[in-house]
């Protein structure tokens, strides 16, 4: 389906299309050229579009420096600094370039170790390898809805510890390999600088939306009493529904595009299959508010203060 919004702002006039590129997930936006000033009613067919289909793209942005990608991320909401715990050498822009493996390969929601999970991430494709290193993500509302009563009933009480010092040996277990050598994107030592524990609740109600997404990922440690081993069988069940692919939308990066996607409503997954190309992307970050359970409990920090990451006093949205 294609939908076509023709807005005048003042003397401007937007030309927007939005095509659904799955079933459950995705859009491609065309006729934007991204930066600062877009205009009242562009901004608002970005943020409809992002809010209906949880991660957007936009191809051939190629006039885009950092300045200008952070001036467009301004639109969508007060930012966080460019990361918790990594020193980026910026202040907004986290950048992440590797040309072997990279931290991402593993299925997650950016930075769900603190209690202000970000609500947006911008990410444009700075060196984008001949083939390889695509960007999966799933839509993690759908994986709530479509689960059946009796799961529903199970994870709507359910509460998680999130931390940056999560089980790596777990995870790449699961079948995610996450090797943090000499190569990859992030040292583990640099990650796990300021310890960050979190409780959220498994199921957290959209503020803008309204609409239930499961909160998980690889940030994951355990749900709140159950056992190691109990939380894995569990974590793998629900992340299963997650990451099946008809949940799923995948982004064959050109140098230029740039991908806008909802964090509290999906995970996503960067491939490491470029071999020793050379692959940069560069994230900036829009702040999040604390995610709030069907029953109207906040998440509760237990370790770690990210105030200096995002303040909850400034948010505009
Ligand atoms: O490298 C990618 O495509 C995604 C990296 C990532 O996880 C992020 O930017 O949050
Ligand atoms: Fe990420």
């Amino acid at each position: 389906m294609t939908i076509s919004l023709d807005r005048e702002t003042g003397s401007v006039t937007s030309n927007v299309t939005v095509t659904k590129l799955g079933g459950r997930i995705g859009a491609r936006i065309d006729g934007v050229r991204l930066g600062a000033d877009l205009g009242d009613a562009t901004v608002a067919s970005i943020r409809a579009a992002l809010l209906e289909h949880k991660v957007i793209f936009f191809r051939g942005q190629t006039h885009l420096d950092d300045e200008g990608q952070i001036a467009f991320a301004e639109q969508l909401g007060q930012l966080t600094t460019a990361h918790p715990t990594v020193n980026t050498g910026s202040a907004r822009v986290l950048s992440l370039a590797a040309n072997k493996g990279m931290a991402a390969n593993s299925w997650h929601t950016d930075v769900t170790f603190v209690d202000r999970v970000p609500a947006i991430s911008v990410l444009r494709g700075v060196a984008i390898p001949a083939y390889g290193g695509t960007t999966n993500w799933a839509n993690t509302v759908t994986a709530y809805e479509t689960l059946p009563d009796s799961l529903k009933a199970l994870v709507e009480n359910l509460w998680a510890v999130h931390t940056n010092d999560y089980d790596y040996a777990a995870t790449a277990e699961r079948g995610d390999a996450v090797n943090y050598d000499k190569d990859n994107v992030f040292k583990r030592q640099e990650f796990t600088r300021i310890p960050f524990q979190t409780e959220h609740p498994v199921v957290r109600v959209h503020p803008e939306t309204g609409e239930r997404a499961l909160v998980l990922g690889h940030f994951v440690k355990n749900f709140v009493g159950l056992n190691t081993a109990e939380s894995h069988a569990l974590f793998q069940l629900l992340q299963n529904r997650v990451t099946k692919l008809e949940n799923t939308i995948r982004w064959t990066w050109s140098q230029g595009d740039v991908a806008v996607w909802d964090n509290r409503a999906t995970q996503h997954y960067a491939v490491a299959d470029f071999d020793e190309q050379y692959r940069e992307v560069r994230r900036i970050t829009v702040a999040g508010d604390v995610p709030v359970s069907i029953d109207g409990e906040h998440s509760r920090v237990i370790q770690g203060d990210a105030s200096a990451f995002s303040r909850l006093d400034e948010l505009i949205s």
